[in-house]
């Protein structure tokens, strides 16, 4: 098996100008037949295409059928020995959507057709140069059944419908803008509609068109109106508006991820479609409008301005996450979101940097591409992006934005034409700044500060260093761009903004009166790891004061890092905590002011993943107890304010606007520190029987399940009988019997497999019991005995005939073995070692496997 690298890229020796494809539409046999207007670029090389389970029926070179001397085929590719300066080959393929458990090229989701070709999966569909610098104009047919597929959708604007001889169906599609074979798409079914109307800032009319399974119409307005925000946004925020006449979404039961950006026709896995208030949480609606942003402003950064090769992926994906966190931000509450992203790059990102498959955000080495649609590439990515408009301030880096689309447009760019563009608008050298793009690992930041009082200056130093990683040995010194908030006892406060580009370096302030406290990194400004000198008290003053919410809520976290560091270090003894402390928790549920899910934040201690990236060597049992001891405190010590404050949130009935989600987050934190409390049990029962919405629901199960086992079991039976015929609500159930804490979570979970929902074909299932065990419960995944690991080693195993993407998405938790203890070390590699055993595992799979064992 071999990897693909950065550096070896070279041209296509082909182009296509246009491409014509015809789908005769059958679950057995779908015959498609491609005909490919072909354009020489290099002299002296055969025709090689790339193609995938697919079974041959014909070609022909500009009308003449070949025969087998004048190709060759073989299980990835076929390769035409003699082919003109300009020629048009016409292939015609058999494939079988309705074996297609992998859902990449064209499956079959229940009874809809449907296609996900990035970013390897078009080669599945028909033989073609499926790389992404190969850019075409599409005309699709697809012909099917008139009555059982009402709705035939491609890319770009429908040219013709009509009903043949045979009863069949018959719709073009034409795309007039040309595109590299990943933004393909297909969809045949039957659905119900929504639409709508776009008028864009020109004037122009797009018509908005929401496909969703029948009988889930009132699910999909909060999408659709998702999406005229998202399409209002781009053009006031970067001046970027829609450019085809239709804009259509079709959601999918069985998706491997979160969407995809087709061309005019985005496909959704439904968990980001669907919502109403009685079955999704306010987490889902947040989810949905940022997704449907996300894959909204792909048009413009992906589709338009679309990679070079896979390596660039970051170029639009980094660019897009960070789109659609700014378009978030603006939507609703801007410190939640950023301390959503944040909370993800201390966990995930952090992880994968730590982990045998580190990788900087534009990868250079490759086997499945798959297995690089990563944190890393793509939150990492965006916290790349808003570095860099930090550096060059809001307006500077709409204008870089503005210029690479310009000089890009139609094309397949590198992350250095971003880059380049973005040097050109601000005449500021970033040669230094391109090395976040090719180094990775975590920098780790070093802050300390010194204060002459008879001077009246302030210095402040900084140093930089980033560990190796398991990719790359040497790093070198990056430019950091370093926020920070010089805080006084008067109240007043400085906000300075800090380059850091070499190893250590010194800032002096002068006409300093006090000693501040230095709120560091404030919001974030880079994703590193922070080290500085803090009392107990300077972080409280920071939760207290300082103008950023992000960095008030990182205080606390901060505060509670150490105070568990503490406990994890202290054989035995108990470690205090302040009297203050107690006093400033009190007095946020007394007056939770009016960004209450900020408070709730402010009240949460950080979680198992997020303590466990300060560890090289992670002390699972301790820092599991030292959480649960904290939590345990708190509620003991608050339990009347927690109470109160309890008792004072009201809302009316649901809906989804800021000041009400705040308000249920806050209610839920408390409901969670009150559940630690004996004599709370009915309080649960009532959240419960009260809750007229899913957010409360789940606040109530997840309260009981993290501290009443009986209540818990009661509940969720109950939940489970209610919602047995929604398959995305039973996610949520399937996701909450998975993560519990006890050891019956292993019978629950065979349990649960056989529920007539759970499918090992529908990823979203699967996530929805396993990851949910891997990730979200460190107890028994982690169990000494090795039990969970051997659990997950299994479903691998299992999933990886069918599934291979989402196979090796599963895996990652035991890739990064090495960061355990010798006896959970044993049983880790054990397991992994089980997994590479088998004969023939897929690509996918293989990558990760191999990269933690070597
Ligand atoms: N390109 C897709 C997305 O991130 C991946 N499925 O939106
Ligand atoms: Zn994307």
């Amino acid at each position: 098996r071999t990897a693909k690298r950065l550096t070896d890229y070279t041209a296509p020796a082909f182009s296509i100008s246009h491409v014509d494809l015809c789908f005769e539409l059958d679950a057995e046999a779908t015959r498609v037949t491609s005909v490919l207007q072909i354009k020489r670029n290099r002299a002296d090389v055969p025709l090689k295409l790339d193609g995938q389970q697919l079974t041959l029926i014909s070609i022909a070179l500009d009308g003449q059928l070949l025969d087998t001397t004048d190709y060759q085929l073989d299980a990835d590719s076929l390769t035409v020995f003699t082919v003109a300066q300009q020629c048009e080959l016409t292939i015609i393929c058999d494939i079988a959507p309705q074996h297609n458990t992998a859902l990449e090229g064209l499956y079959m989701a229940g009874n809809t057709y449907c296609t996900q070709c990035e970013a390897e999966g078009f080669r599945r569909i028909s033989y073609f140069p499926d790389r992404p610098d190969v850019l075409a104009e599409y005309k699709v047919t697809i012909k099917a059944d008139a009555e059982r597929y009402p709705y035939l959708l491609s890319n770009g604007n429908k040219v013709s419908e009509h009903i043949d001889s045979d009863g069949r169906r018959v719709v073009q599609w034409h795309d007039p803008f040309p595109k590299p074979s990943y933004l393909f798409a297909l969809v045949a079914g039957d659905f119900d509609v929504l639409t709508d109307k776009f008028i864009t800032q020109s004037g122009r009319e797009v018509s908005l068109q929401l496909f969703v399974d029948k009988g889930a119409i009132t699910k999909g307005s909060f999408a659709l109106e998702s999406l005229k925000r998202a399409m209002q946004w781009d053009e006031q925020r970067y001046g970027l508006e829609y450019d085809l006449d239709i804009y259509m979404v079709v959601a999918v039961d069985f998706f491997n991820m979160g969407a995809m950006e087709n061309k005019g026709l985005n496909i959704f896995n439904s968990k980001y479609v669907l919502a109403d208030a009685a079955s999704a949480t306010d987490r889902d609606y947040f989810n949905i409008e940022s997704i449907i942003g996300h894959e909204y402003f792909h048009n413009w950064t992906g589709n338009r301005v679309t990679c070079r090769d896979w390596f660039q992926l970051s170029l639009k994906e980094g660019l897009t996450v960070f789109r659609d966190q700014e378009f978030s931000a603006d939507m609703g509450s801007a410190t939640l979101c950023r301390i959503d992203a944040v909370k993800l790059i201390r966990t995930a990102q952090f992880a994968e940097d730590a982990s045998p498959m580190a990788h900087p955000i534009r990868p250079e080495q490759v086997l499945e591409m798959n297995n690089f649609y990563t944190v890393t590439v793509y939150d990492k990515g965006a916290e790349v992006i808003r570095m860099l408009q930090t550096l060059l301030g809001r307006d500077t880096f709409a204008k870089g934005l503005k210029l690479y689309l310009q000089r890009h447009d139609g094309q397949a760019a590198t992350c250095d034409d971003f880059l380049q563009a973005m040097q050109d608008v601000a005449a500021q050298d970033l040669s230094q700044f391109r090395l976040w793009y090719s180094q990775s690992g975590t920098p780790l930041l070093t802050a300390a500060q010194r204060y002459d009082a008879t001077r009246s200056q302030l210095i402040l130093s900084l140093a930089q260093q980033t560990p190796p990683t398991a990719d790359q040995a040497e790093k070198q010194p990056l430019l950091i761009p370093v926020q920070i908030e010089l805080l006084f006892n008067t109240q007043a406060s400085q906000r300075h903004l800090l380059l850091l580009n070499e190893s250590e370096q010194q800032y002096l302030f002068e006409g300093i009166t006090e000693a501040p406290v230095v709120v560091w990194l404030e919001h974030f400004s880079a994703p590193v790891k922070l080290a500085a000198q803090y009392s107990d008290d300077d972080l409280l003053l920071i939760a207290r004061q300082a103008t950023d919410g992000v960095a008030r809520w990182d205080a606390m976290q901060q505060f509670w890092s150490r105070k568990i560091a503490q406990q994890v270090t202290s054989n035995a003894s108990e470690v205090a905590l302040p009297a203050a402390l107690f006093k400033l928790l009190q007095h946020w549920l007394e007056q939770p002011g009016t960004d209450m899910a900020m408070t709730a934040e402010l009240l949460t201690l950080p979680d198992f993943d997020t303590l466990a990236e300060q560890y090289q060597l992670i002390p699972v049992d301790k820092l599991l107890s030292s959480i649960s001891r904290f939590k345990q405190l708190l509620a003991e010590q608050l339990a009347r304010p927690l109470s109160s404050c309890y008792n004072a949130l009201k809302t009316g009935p649901y809906q989804y606007q800021d000041n009400d989600v705040g308000l249920r987050k806050l209610r839920a934190v408390c409901l969670n520190y009150l559940a630690q409390l004996n004599d709370n049990q009915p309080l649960l029962h009532t959240h419960y029987v009260n809750s007229d919405n899913m957010t409360d629901t789940m606040a109530a199960l997840a309260a009981a399940q993290q501290s009443k086992a009986a209540v818990f079991n009661e509940l969720i039976a109950d939940f489970a009988s209610r919602w047995q015929h929604d398959a995305l609500v039973m996610d949520k159930c399937f996701a909450l019997v998975a993560s519990q804490p006890g050891e019956q979570v292993f019978e629950a979970i065979d349990t649960m497999l056989t529920h007539p929902l759970f499918s090992w074909k529908n990823p979203n299932r699967v996530r929805a019991l396993f990851s949910a065990f891997s990730l979200r419960n460190p107890q028994q995944f982690h169990r000494i005995d090795g039990k969970g690991y051997q659990l997950l080693a299994d479903t691998v195993l299992r999933l990886d005939p069918l599934n291979p993407q989402v196979a090796a998405r599963l895996v990652t938790p035991l890739l990064s073995w090495r960061r355990f203890d010798d006896e959970r070390q044993q049983r880790m590699r054990a397991a992994l070692q089980q997994i590479a055993g088998q004969s023939s595992i897929s690509n996918d799979l293989y990558e990760k496997v191999n990269r933690s064992l070597d």
